[in-house]
């Protein structure tokens, strides 16, 4: 269910015929009410648990709890307004074996997503490269690239958001 709401809130809203406002959010009751038209109906009560339990925290609800929303990850267009903060010395990517000969040459491009997704720990970062395969962790050196100007967002989930990384600020960590 929280990766049929990944898509239909971050990618195909059209999909169950809901549509988006500019920051993302759509009304719950339209959300629910849309579920159960496409024959996935699901309660209130289990969304509130998808959105509070949901390990990696994608989704939340508006204060008034009226609204609910992706925190990161969209394809479509929206403005979450995030705010650039400090980013810590070093923060981390996981990819694979495969994408690293296109990223020493291009960095990490953000593809279709709005941003290019980064952790603040090995572990997180491997867990992300493990979906697609054997894991490569890549340690960004966001400190410097702070300095030298480039912007840093986190996700209210803390998935650490930036628009690309060049190569030069790179380092592939010994596989392993
Ligand atoms: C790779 C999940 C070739 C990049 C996770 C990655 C994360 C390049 C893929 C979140 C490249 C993009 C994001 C280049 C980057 N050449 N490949 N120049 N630059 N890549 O899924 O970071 O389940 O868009 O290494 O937990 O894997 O969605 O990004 O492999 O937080 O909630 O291109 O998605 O969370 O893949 O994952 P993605 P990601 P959710």
């Amino acid at each position: 269910m929280s990766k049929f709401l990944s898509l239909v809130l971050r990618h195909q809203p059209e999909k169950i015929g809901i549509t988006l406002d500019s920051s993302g959010w759509v009304s719950v009751s339209e959300l629910l009410d849309a579920c159960q038209n496409n024959r996935l109906p699901i309660t209130k009560e289990e969304l509130e648990t998808i959105v509070s339990e949901n390990d990696k925290r994608r989704f939340s609800f508006s204060e008034d709890r009226l609204l609910i929303r992706a925190n990161q990850g969209h394809s479509v267009s929206v403005a979450l307004e995030y705010q650039a903060i400090t980013p810590p010395d070093s923060l981390y990517h996981g990819t694979i074996d495969r994408f690293l000969q296109s990223i020493s040459e291009l960095g990490l491009i953000k593809g279709k997503r709005h941003h290019v997704h980064l952790s603040e720990d090995i572990v997180t970062a491997e867990k992300v490269g493990a979906r697609r395969g054997k894991p490569i962790v890549l340690k960004v050196h966001s400190g410097k690239m702070f300095q030298d100007g480039y912007l840093f967002y986190m996700a209210e989930n803390g998935v650490w958001l930036t628009d690309s990384v060049p190569p030069s600020y790179l380092e592939l960590l010994s596989r392993r």
